[in-house]
């Protein structure tokens, strides 16, 4: 299988990513208030008995340790997330030295390490003081308090971070928009509310691009985009256009606003004609056009590909959004995404899935890979992928994660068949280094090379163990991606 024999390019990064609450914890120490993440973590204990945002990987605690195991694995970077709720807690004013003394601490701790950090402005977690003062993301009001957090932010690390990623996963957050926002009751059916947040955030990514290019010396910034490319279903002429359409508004639609300033016409204009475009004020799309808004590079977190299939609009379906699996059995995925006349997602026959139904492709990431390169011609990394997997810590005190191991080196290798083409990777970031909490199923399903002992209910001492996967990367690292086996 490892069909890897030349190294990866020198000055390769290889790292791995976190994000502030799925592994800090913490969440109410030293100043921090809540964000919508401690909120909507407490409503799926309540519902579904999944940990909470509280204690999480309690790496606020173990930081020291946390990069200290890093820097045994080998890694160049890391990437991770700062809460704006932890360094601004109302979210507006006031800023508290101990949450920004936090991430100084860590800051320092990577480059004394030799790892390269890079910055994460947003991963989920606005503060909740916004979310009860007008809405969160729902208002345009946002737009210019993240301004005044990511201004912070940048000045204070900007000589020692250079790669920064702005916002996480905004084609995500659209599908899945309960669980990456908090979202009130008399919204839930307001569809246009989805893309209307997505504008904002695309406000918000204009600005901290330029804030990057104005304030960083030689800093490089780009969105964190959750990507999956969409095969038909099969090659029939319809299923491959319905496939082309699902492209556009799942991932088009971000990636050219990155790098062209525009909303991909296709999607814009079946938004239109569904009642589901943002509202767009003056001014907006030439901020988002501005040269010095466009990204240097697009970060990409990369799981699984998807399949899509025709779904003629004869009135028999509507518009539905992504289905999720909580049980964490196969088959048990809620539904899939569908847009009657455009085009209706589904199951790809050819592929085997997770245990949480998410397809295994790696070469949909090389296929992914190549084609990003080839419509923008920027560098892009890796800043997630990973299987999520239930791992058991067997009595040797060890957790034998060779299922891990398989999926990582597939990944890789398909990596590096697109770098051997060509594409400029800069990084690669696994999501996760430590276990952490899932966005939608707990503490259950892990991603880490570092084991987290603790469970949904009990965050015990979080104690970290290395998994054999720890092993084998640390072995990828130092033979710069040749040896896999
Ligand atoms: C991405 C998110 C991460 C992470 C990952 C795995 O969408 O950026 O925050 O959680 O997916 O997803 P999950 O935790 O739902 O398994």
């Amino acid at each position: 299988m490892a069909d890897v024999h030349t190294p990866f390019p020198e000055g390769f990064l290889w790292g791995a990513a976190t994000s502030a609450y799925q592994v800090e914890g913490a969440a109410t120490e030293d100043g921090k208030k809540p964000s919508q993440q401690d909120v909507i973590n407490q409503n799926s204990y309540r519902d579904f008995g999944f940990a909470t945002a509280e204690v999480a990987s309690d790496h606020y605690h173990h930081f020291r340790e946390d990069v200290a195991l890093m820097k045994e694995m080998g890694f160049t970077c890391y990437r991770f997330s700062i809460a704006w709720s932890r360094v601004i807690p109302d979210g507006t004013g006031e800023v508290n030295q101990a949450g920004l003394a936090f991430y100084h601490d860590l800051v320092d701790a990577l480059v004394e390490a030799g790892i390269e950090p890079i910055i994460t402005l947003y991963h989920y977690d606005l503060p909740w003081a916004l979310v009860e003062r007008y809405g969160g993301w729902l208002s345009r009001q946002v737009v210019e308090d993240f301004e005044a957090y990511a201004r912070l932010i940048i000045t204070e690390f900007k000589d020692q971070v250079k790669l920064w990623t702005t916002i996480n996963e905004q084609s995500i957050i659209v599908q899945y928009w309960t669980q990456k926002c908090y979202i009130p009751e008399d919204v839930l059916d307001d569809n246009q509310k989805r893309y209307q947040i997505n504008h904002h955030m695309n406000l918000a990514h204009a600005i901290a691009c330029k804030l990057v290019h104005e304030l960083v010396p030689d800093g490089l910034v780009g969105a964190a985009l959750g990507y999956a490319p969409v095969y038909p279903l099969t090659g029939k002429p319809a299923d491959v256009m319905a496939a082309q359409n699902a492209n556009d508004l799942r991932n088009l639609y971000y990636t050219d606003i990155y790098f062209k300033g525009i909303y991909t016409e296709s999607a814009q204009i079946y938004l239109e004609e569904h009642g589901l475009a943002p509202v767009i004020e003056p001014g907006d799309m030439e901020l988002i056009g501005d040269p010095a808004a466009t990204s240097d590079f697009l970060a990409l977190n990369y799981y699984a590909s998807e399949c899509a299939r025709a779904c003629p609009d004869d009135g028999t379906k509507e518009i539905r959004w992504g289905g999720v699996n909580r049980s964490g059995k196969k088959g048990e995925i809620s539904g899939f995404e569908t847009h009657p006349g455009f085009y209706e997602m589904c199951k790809n026959p050819e592929l085997d899935t997770t245990d949480w139904d998410w397809a295994i492709d790696p070469v949909g990431m090389e296929y992914m890979l190549r084609d990003l390169y080839a419509r923008y011609n920027k560098p892009l990394m890796i800043t997630e992928n990973g299987l999520g997997a239930y791992d058991t810590l067997t009595e040797d005190g060890k957790i034998h994660d060779d299922y891990r191991i398989d999926y990582l080196r597939q990944h890789i290798a398909a990596m590096k068949r697109a770098i051997d083409k060509g594409v400029e990777v800069i990084a690669y970031c696994p999501w996760s280094a430590v276990d952490l909490l899932s966005t939608s199923n707990g503490v259950k399903k892990r991603y880490g090379f570092i084991y987290v002992d603790r469970t949904d209910d009990d965050p015990k001492e979080c104690a970290r163990i290395r998994k054999d996967s720890f092993f084998w990367y640390q072995k990828v690292i130092a033979s710069r991606g040749t040896d896999l086996d």
